[in-house]
């Protein structure tokens, strides 16, 4: 199959919800991935760092090969011989009592709200459908109708409404408009991005999430993070949260949870949290599925055994210095943290960020520009220093060429 033919089946006969660069793959590994007329590129986008562990990673993979032999879905029906198993490693891995597990980041961030207005409402003692969560400006935390009803950008919400009540929305990084809608008695939890992801990889003051935690604390109000993106390793910390040693009470995760290889995600908290969620009140038919349970353990065994995290600090302090070095107007600002990184494009002759988007395909980099002028960097954490200093040189040379 062509390139040509298969966009022309994508467009013809799948929904147009996304608008991808002109690119076909069909094989990747490590942090290579290939088109379909053999090129060879690397993947600085790690479906949006969902390929922590490099793409097709053979300990995950044989995982997912040998439980899918065994037995795949059994619902939460009725027991079997792997989710426990899963739910002991996980929970001690990141260190809570239990975890609740789903499938996309979406179902992750609604099972925390579920968890945190059910706390509000069972141990804060919040009136009956008064509970409040606080959200970010620019935030994202994914496509569900209740999320969208959280988010202030009208692409991901424009269009969607009616939406489901209860968000308070302060700045980011804004201490004093959180310590202010904190206030408000009804407020049951605070979601948020250590680093806000699609927004352009914002990376809030030093302190910040310390001192959101400990205003959280003061009000009786549970922190949440949403790590589905910034964890796993990608910002040189198993958890962003790692970085001021903020212990979320309310955990969120997914994408690299699974190396890229399933659908896995996962909601974290102690029992006095989670133990508001009683049978019968929450649930998903392939949640916690063996396949996924076996995957997750594997994948999460490659981050410590590979030593991602220690990688994504390393490299990512090379790869922000290299990019600052590049003599182009086009960059107005380089910003992130591991090998969570973005690039402000000034638009330059009439090419923008998606025009350096597709110079870099042109010349073996893949990567994707979020609102127009920021291209977001994110390879998978197995990249090593020779292959990263390749990979910019290929992207300097795409940048200076306008
Ligand atoms: C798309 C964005 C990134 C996320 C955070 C929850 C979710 C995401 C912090 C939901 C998902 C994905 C979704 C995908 C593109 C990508 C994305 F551009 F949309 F915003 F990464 F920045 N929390 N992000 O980043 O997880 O349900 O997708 O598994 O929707 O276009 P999901």
């Amino acid at each position: 199959m062509s390139s040509a033919e298969a966009i022309a089946l994508e467009d013809k006969y799948g929904a147009h919800n996304y608008h991808p660069l002109p690119v076909v793959l069909s094989r990747g590994k490590g942090v290579h991935v290939w088109d379909v007329e053999g090129k060879k590129y690397f993947d600085f986008l790690s479906a949006y760092s969902a390929v922590n562990q490099g793409h097709c990673h053979p300990r995950i993979v044989d995982a997912l090969a040998e439980q899918a032999r065994t037995l795949t879905l059994t619902s939460r029906a009725f027991y079997n011989d792997v989710l426990g198993v899963y739910e002991k490693y996980i929970t001690e891995y990141f260190g809570y009592d239990k975890v609740l597990p789903m499938n996309s980041g979406a179902e992750g961030d609604e099972t925390a709200l579920k968890l945190a207005r059910k706390w509000g409402y069972d141990k804060k003692g919040i009136p009956d459908n008064e509970a409040k969560i606080i959200v970010c400006e620019n935030n994202f935390h994914g496509r569900t109708i209740t999320v969208i009803s959280m988010s202030t950008d009208p692409d991901a919400r424009g269009g969607f409404g009616p939406y489901t009540p209860g968000f308070i929305t302060v700045p980011y990084n804004d201490l004093d408009a959180l310590e202010n809608a904190l206030q408000d008695p009804n407020v049951a939890g605070f979601l948020v991005e250590p680093i806000q992801g699609e927004a352009g990889v914002y990376v809030p003051d030093d302190g910040y999430l310390t001192r959101s935690y400990e205003l959280c604390k003061k009000h009786n109000v549970l922190f949440i993070a949403d790590e589905v993106q910034t964890g796993i390793a990608r910002t040189g910390k198993l958890l962003a949260c790692d970085h001021e040693n903020v212990r979320p009470d309310i955990l969120i995760l997914g994408k690299a949870l699974s190396g890229g290889v399933y659908p896995v995600s996962a909601v974290l908290a102690d029992d006095e949290i989670m133990l508001c969620i009683q049978p019968g009140q929450h649930g998903s038919t392939f949640g916690g599925n063996p396949v996924a349970a076996k995957v997750a353990i594997a994948a999460l065994e490659v981050v410590k055994d590979e030593k991602l995290a220690e990688n994504a600090t390393i490299l990512g302090e090379v790869f922000r210095s290299e990019m600052k070095k590049i003599k182009s107007d086009m960059i107005t600002l380089v910003r992130g943290k591991g090998l969570l990184n973005a690039i402000v494009i000034e638009p330059k002759g009439g090419k923008s960020a998606w025009d350096v988007c597709v110079k870099m395909k042109d010349n073996g980099v893949l990567a994707k520009p979020t609102h127009d002028h920021i291209i977001r960097f994110a390879p998978p954490l197995v990249i090593n220093e020779t292959e990263l200093h390749e990979a910019i040189e290929l992207i300097k040379e795409s940048i200076l060429s306008f």
